[in-house]
């Protein structure tokens, strides 16, 4: 072999895996870009061997909360440094959080602040996602058609949660806008005024441990609003994606859409294949209602049971959802800014909803390639190809292809880890996946071609080096 300069890296031997393809080849990159794939490609200032391992796009997680603002003391535990180190660990390298609106504030000044959180802070690329929380005529006719030109082209609605939560008029106005410039609406559907009075009923009987978030808010909360979402973008006549699906009932109402024609996508988490209510609190054996322990499994809409679990897991191998995506929302358990507000224990409708996940995303779903539940075009496809269409990075983000930016991770199909969180590059003090073992996990992570992650080790690449992705329209 020649020695050839004009290549950086070349990755050889690579079992190379895509949405749609598997072959072997080497990989040639050069100023951050995928410039060659073929056989006994000329040497480069660096040679890695892929021997053993396959070779994935780098993942894209298209939903977590990094240093997102948050009300009442509460605080992220994870900024764009710790967030995007903890992703290029677990083999992502791509992340997409959300720059969030404040009821009577511009949009504008939320993009503008969260910029600066950013800013000098991720080791790997980022785009924004927008919440809309406060659609007033300003936001909905001059603000969001701007910032869909400027490269923020999705955006998240809320049913739920009182300082987001949206009316249905309101919903109905967004969707037009999306509809009018192409952008994508992802919704967060849970019904707010069940969900209130439910919990004002539970709290009323003292009922107020951790595990009775779950029943101020049954599945019949999430189907409800599913359902309301998917009306409205039928109304509309506009995609949606309905975020963090938990289980069964919300599936059936997704799949009966699906099944009218209508487009309707859908994204699923960790959380709902590997956690369940009960560890939001088993029952003490004196019949006590369960520890606080059970906050570090609290999210929204919450974990259900082993059934809705393996609905989730069909879902995933019939081709209902279309992004596998963290939710990762990080809030340490032992903080007065996390599960413990002011530093107390605190009624399940004070805890704040979330749980950690941006690092354990792959490997928690690939273990459902090792059961032969998904193949591993379908893992990549849920992981990284989709997300990046959808969210209008392809093809610079979610494939192994010529002119792509060479984000690749060398994944070891057969590894064994028990997760443990001392073991994870994230701030948060806990996982709720502590002591799970999975098969399969992320070695080596390029992000554009720099290593980043070698064998498991961060190799700490100076912060700041990620760059913002100004995204196209979502490719649906
Ligand atoms: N629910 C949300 O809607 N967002 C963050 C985390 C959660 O549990
Ligand atoms: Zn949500
Ligand atoms: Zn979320």
């Amino acid at each position: 072999m020649s020695a050839d300069n004009n290549l950086d890296l070349v990755i050889r031997h690579a079992d190379v895996v895509t949405a749609s393809d598997r072959f072997r080849c080497d990989i040639g990159v050069r100023g951050g870009k995928i410039v060659a794939l073929g056989h006994g490609l000329a040497s480069a200032r660096q040679e890695v061997d892929a021997s053993g391992l396959l070779a994935l796009p780098g993942g894209v997680d298209g939903h977590c909360h990094l240093d997102q603002p948050m009300p009442d003391g509460l605080r992220m535990a994870d900024d764009f440094f710790t967030g995007t180190r903890a992703a290029a660990c677990g083999g992502t390298t791509t992340v997409i959080p959300f720059a969030a609106q404040e009821k009577g504030h511009s949009l504008k000044a939320a993009v503008a602040d969260y910029h600066r959180r950013a800013d000098g802070r991720a080791v790997i690329d980022y785009a924004f996602h927008l919440i809309v929380a406060d659609p007033t005529p300003a936001v909905l006719h001059d603000e969001l058609p701007a910032l869909i030109r400027q490269g923020y082209s999705s955006f998240k609605v809320y049913m739920t949660y009182d300082d987001l939560k949206l009316s249905d008029r309101q919903m109905l106005e967004v969707l037009d806008v999306a509809r009018q410039h192409g952008a994508l609406v992802m919704v967060h559907a849970e019904n707010a005024d069940c969900i209130s009075w439910l919990t004002d009923r539970l709290v009323g009987e003292g009922r107020i441990a951790p595990r009775f978030h779950g029943l101020a808010r049954p599945a019949v909360v999430e189907r409800e609003a599913t359902h309301r979402a998917i009306s409205f973008a039928e109304l509309v006549d506009v995609p949606i994606l309905i975020v963090h699906v938990s289980g069964k009932e919300a599936i059936e109402q997704i799949r009966w859409a699906q099944g009218r024609g209508l487009k309707i996508l859908a994204e699923t988490c960790p959380q709902y294949l590997y956690l369940t209510a009960e560890d939001m609190g088993l029952p003490g054996e004196d019949g006590s209602e369960g520890g606080y322990e059970g906050a570090k499994c609290v999210c929204s809409p919450p974990p259900r049971d082993p059934e809705n679990q393996a609905a989730v897991w069909r879902a995933l191998t019939n081709g209902v959802f279309s992004v596998f995506s963290s939710d990762h929302a990080p809030f340490r358990f032992d903080d007065p800014h996390g599960k413990k507000p002011g530093g107390k224990e605190q009624p399940f409708h004070h805890i704040p909803n979330g749980v950690p996940g941006i690092e354990t995303r792959l490997p928690l779903l690939f273990d459902g390639v090792r059961r032969g539940l998904l193949s591993l075009h379908q893992f990549v496809e849920l992981t990284s190809y989709r997300p990046a269409r959808l969210y209008g990075l392809y093809p610079r983000k979610g494939t192994i292809a010529i002119g792509a930016d060479a984000d690749i991770v060398l994944w070891d199909p057969m590894r064994k880890v028990r997760i443990a969180n001392g073991n994870l590059h994230h701030a948060v003090d806990y996982t709720p996946y502590e002591g799970m073992e999975v098969t399969g996990w992320p070695m080596t992570t390029f992000s554009r071609g720099e290593m980043i992650v070698r064998n498991g080790e961060y190799l700490e690449p100076s912060a700041g080096r990620g760059k913002f992705l100004e995204a196209g329209l979502p490719e649906l």
